[in-house]
């Protein structure tokens, strides 16, 4: 596959990781023409793509599941990049319905315009597919892994997949599946476990674990994970699926620790809280294929430095997420959580 892309649609570019992909795209990839389609959900903020100079990128309010617009979009584009997503597994709980509108139908009624228009197509998708491993399992995650997803957000995020790959191999869609671990990093929506707790300390709130507080997650800093989303746009062979991972698995209960720790406060200041339902106990992603076939690797090594850089970024940029807080919490106070 050879790199021609000179104009490709962001799905979901207005939320925490689409935008982080767009602006790497513009400071890296001097040639690349950038529409973004997003409508602007509660998680989507037209404000993460401010400093895009005009002549790089269009943004275009709208939903992916609208048919007649990608009918006007797609057939300009070289590739679509799929972020689009509802992404939040507590929400998916509390309410499953707009998952299936967004993560199933709207994959496919972009599918059928990459279809119809012939173009490139790379879906974002998650490690969560794959369910969850035990703490003393000493394997990972690997492309061949089968699917078995715990909760109505990774259940949807497989459908989607599973449509990808039929629109490959039925029609010869020239498609390529990522699928990623926990990310961290600017311009995450403060639902999310690293955000809410620096949120939570900033507001002297009493940070909130659930559970035991020992499921483990694999992160990986926003960067990376769109530089291994372009080396896989770009040098993916279609129909193949890569696994994205930094080798950062910590438990939550030791992330906590960390932001407690860095931000002055005692190891002990945050609560205990229920449990999330069907809580995956651990993801920990093996990417050897993506390193080995394209080369790729991550340059965020130093999780305490970016977790550094993410606490400086909610503390100087309280006016992002300041008006959100309240109803992020009553909605989680609501759950017992
Ligand atoms: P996010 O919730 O921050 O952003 C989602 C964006 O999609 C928002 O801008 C929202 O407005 C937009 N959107 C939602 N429904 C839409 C629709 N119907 N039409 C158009 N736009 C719509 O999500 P995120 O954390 O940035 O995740 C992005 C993608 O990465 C998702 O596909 C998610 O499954 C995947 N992913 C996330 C993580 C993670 O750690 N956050 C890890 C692996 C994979
Ligand atoms: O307040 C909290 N306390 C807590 O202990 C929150 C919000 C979460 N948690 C726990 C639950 C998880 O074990 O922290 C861990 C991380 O939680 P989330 O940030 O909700 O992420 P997770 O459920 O792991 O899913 C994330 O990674 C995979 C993204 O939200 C998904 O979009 C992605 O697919």
């Amino acid at each position: 596959m050879s790199n021609a892309f000179n104009s490709i649609i962001v799905t979901g570019g207005a939320g925490f990781i689409g935008s982080n992909f767009v602006h790497w795209v513009v400071d890296n990839q001097p040639g690349v023409y950038v529409t973004v389609l997003d409508a602007l959900t509660y998680a989507g903020n037209r404000e993460n793509l401010n400093g895009i100079p005009e002549n790089r990128m269009t943004f275009v309010h709208g939903n992916i599941c609208d048919s007649e617009l990608l009918e006007q979009l797609v057939p300009e584009a070289d590739a679509i990049v799929h972020f689009a997503a509802e992404s939040h597994n507590d929400n998916s709980i509390a309410d499953p319905e707009p998952f299936i509108r967004t993560n199933v139908e709207g994959t496919y009624c972009l599918l059928e315009a990459a279809r119809k228009h012939s173009v490139r197509f790379h879906h974002i998708s998650t490690d969560e597919v794959y369910g969850d491993l035990a703490l003393d399992d000493p394997a990972r995650f690997t492309e061949d892994t089968p699917y078995h997803p715990s909760s109505p957000y990774s259940s949807t995020k497989a459908s989607s997949d599973m449509l990808v790959r039929a629109w490959h191999r039925t029609y010869g869609v020239n498609a390529t599946i990522s699928n990623c671990s926990n990310n961290y990093g600017p311009r995450q929506h403060i639902e999310k476990f690293i955000p809410r707790q620096i949120t939570n300390i900033l507001c002297d709130i009493r940070p909130k674990l659930y559970g035991d507080g020992l499921n483990v997650r694999d992160w990986i800093h926003t960067e990376d994970h769109s530089s291994a989303v372009w080396a896989i746009l770009t040098q993916g062979k279609a129909g193949e699926t890569y696994l994205i991972g930094a080798d950062g698995e910590k438990n939550n209960l030791e992330v906590l620790r960390s932001i407690l720790s860095r931000m002055g406060k005692q190891p002990d200041d945050f609560d205990w809280v229920r449990d999330r339902p069907g809580h995956d106990r651990r993801y920990a992603i093996d990417s050897s294929k993506l390193r080995r076939e394209l080369g790729w690797a991550p340059i965020h090594t130093n999780f305490d430095k970016g977790l550094d850089a993410t606490i400086d970024w909610y503390s100087n940029n309280r006016d992002w997420w300041v008006s959100a807080k309240e109803a992020v919490e009553a909605k989680y106070a609501k759950q017992g959580q």
